[in-house]
């Protein structure tokens, strides 16, 4: 698909012991900055839950969107990115420029995210990087309208996706989760990394 060009999956760089060490530093962070269904500029609440970790995270409520330093809810700073997060991006992403945000999404059953772009970022030179740990989600991704095609991808526990070029740019979300695919996550469902550069470098 002409517009899925910098789109990396890499299945299963993540091995079972580096799944459940990243599962509990999500447990550990989100001890510091709990899980919170956030509020859409539009007064819709998310059915993700989210959470962040590392310099920035993003965060939207009645007045938009945007990336924080300081957590709403807590009046804190995000508790820090583990190191094996940032030595991903650095392997991965950008070997110069650290990644400054780490968002954290939990989908329980029944949760979805619809069709979006990544725009809130400063540069979008830089790549997204994704990791998914738990039960699979079945991913959406088209092209740089919302109105071109899109096709179907399973995203499952271990694997991580690089998101650059004209792919950074292109719409995505999530249809659905397979609820009961892994028993990875306490409690089930699906957690998501996403490894961003938010500010300038
Ligand atoms: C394609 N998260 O947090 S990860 C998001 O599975 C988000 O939780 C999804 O979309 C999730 O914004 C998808 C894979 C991903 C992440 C960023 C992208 C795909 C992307 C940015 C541009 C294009
Ligand atoms: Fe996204």
């Amino acid at each position: 698909m002409k517009d899925l060009s910098g789109f990396t999956l890499l299945p299963g760089r993540l091995d079972a012991a580096a799944q459940a060490a990243l599962v509990e530093a999500v447990r550990a962070a989100a001890a510091e900055a709990p899980f919170h269904h956030q509020v859409t500029p539009g007064g819709k609440a998310m059915s993700v839950a989210m959470t962040g970790m590392g310099p920035l995270s993003w965060v939207t409520d009645a007045g938009g969107y945007r990336y924080a330093a300081i957590n709403p809810r807590t009046g804190r700073p995000w508790p820090p990115m583990p190191q094996v997060l940032r030595d991903l991006w650095t392997d991965l992403a950008d070997p110069v420029v650290p990644a400054d945000a780490c968002l954290v999404n939990l989908y329980r059953e029944g949760a979805k995210m619809g069709l979006h772009r990544d725009q809130d970022e400063a540069d979008f030179g830089f790549p997204v990087l994704s990791v998914s740990l738990g039960d699979t989600a079945i991913f959406r991704i088209g092209g740089l309208e919302r109105t071109a095609p899109t096709r179907s991808i399973r995203l499952a526990s271990g694997d991580v996706c690089l998101l650059a070029g004209a792919s950074r740019l292109a719409f995505h979300g999530v249809d659905r989760i397979l609820s009961g695919s892994s028993r990875l996550v306490p409690g089930g469902g699906r957690i998501n990394l996403t490894l961003r550069r938010a500010r300038p470098a």
